[in-house]
C-alpha cells in the first residue's frame, strides 16, 4: 500500500514539474526511487535533455544506474526544480527531513532550485509536526561539538537531542560530510522558523532537518490510489 502511494507521488511530481532542457535536483530516500524511475522513462520515451544534481551518495548512484546525466552544483548552481521526499509534512508545508541523514545536501540542493517539490506517502501527512514522525528533528553537527550542542538544545528548547547510532550500535552514524547526527525529540510544537534559526546559530551545528518555507508543493500518494496536493 505504501509503496504504491510512493509511486503515485513520485510519478505526479515528475509529470507535473519536469520539462525538457531542465536541471533537476534528485533527493534521497525510498520515494525518490519512483520519481527517478519515471524521470528515466520520460527521458527515454520523449528524448528529453535533463541534467540531474544529486543530494546524496544514494541519489548519485540512482542517477547513474538509470543512465541519467549526472552533474553537480559547481557546473549547475541553479536548478529548475528539485524533487525530494520527507519524513513529515505539516499543514504549512514545514518539513522534517533527514531521517536518512542527508539533510544538509538536501537543503543545499533545494535552496538552489527555483521550485522545490516534495513527494510522500499518506503516512507523512500531519497537521502538526511530531504527530506522525516520532524520531525527532535530525540535526547535523560537527563531531567534536555533539555533546555541547545536545545540552544547549535541551536547555533552551526542552526535550532531548540524542546522538544517532549505527544499526550495529558499534558507533555513531557518520554523514556523507563526515559529521554526526543528533535527533532532537521535542516535547511540544514550536515556532519552527524561529527554532530553526536559533539552532543553526549554536556553534557546531551544520544544518537542521527543519525545512521552513522551502517546499512549494507536496504530492501525497493516498491509500485510495489518488494523489493529494498541498
Ligand atoms: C529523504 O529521505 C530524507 O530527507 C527523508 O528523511 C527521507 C524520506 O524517505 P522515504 O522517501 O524513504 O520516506 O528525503
Amino acid at each position: 500500500m505504501a509503496e504504491e502511494a510512493k509511486k503515485l507521488a513520485g510519478y505526479a511530481a515528475v509529470d507535473n514539474h519536469v520539462q525538457n532542457n531542465q536541471v533537476v535536483g534528485v533527493g534521497s530516500g525510498s520515494t525518490i526511487v519512483y520519481a527517478v524511475d519515471r524521470l528515466a522513462e520520460r527521458v527515454r520515451q520523449e528524448k528529453l535533455n535533463i541534467v540531474c544534481v544529486p543530494t546524496s551518495f544514494q541519489a548519485r548512484q540512482l542517477i547513474l544506474q538509470h543512465g541519467l546525466t549526472l552533474s553537480d552544483l559547481d557546473r549547475h548552481p541553479e536548478l529548475d526544480v528539485a524533487i525530494d521526499g520527507a519524513d513529515e509534512v505539516d499543514a504549512a508545508l514545514t518539513l522534517i527531513k533527514g531521517g536518512g541523514g542527508c539533510l544538509t545536501q538536501e537543503k543545499i540542493v533545494a535552496g538552489c532550485a527555483k521550485h522545490f517539490i516534495v513527494i510522500a506517502d499518506f503516512r507523512k501527512d500531519s497537521s502538526v509536526l511530531g504527530q506522525q514522525w516520532k524520531k525527532g528533528v535530525p540535526i547535523e553537527v560537527i563531531p567534536m561539538a555533539y555533546v555541547p550542542v545536545s545540552r544547549t538544545i535541551a536547555k533552551r528548547f526542552g526535550g532531548e537531542a540524542v546522538l544517532r547510532m549505527a544499526v550495529s550500535k558499534a558507533g555513531p552514524v557518520v554523514t556523507d560530510n563526515s559529521n554526526f547526527i543528533l535527533d532532537w525529540k521535542f516535547e511540544h510544537t514550536h515556532n519552527w522558523k524561529e527554532v530553526n534559526i536559533a539552532i543553526k546559530m549554536i556553534p557546531g551545528v551544520v544544518e537542521t532537518g527543519l525545512f521552513v518555507g522551502m517546499a512549494e508543493r507536496v504530492y501525497f500518494g493516498m491509500e485510495d490510489g489518488n494523489v493529494g496536493v498541498r
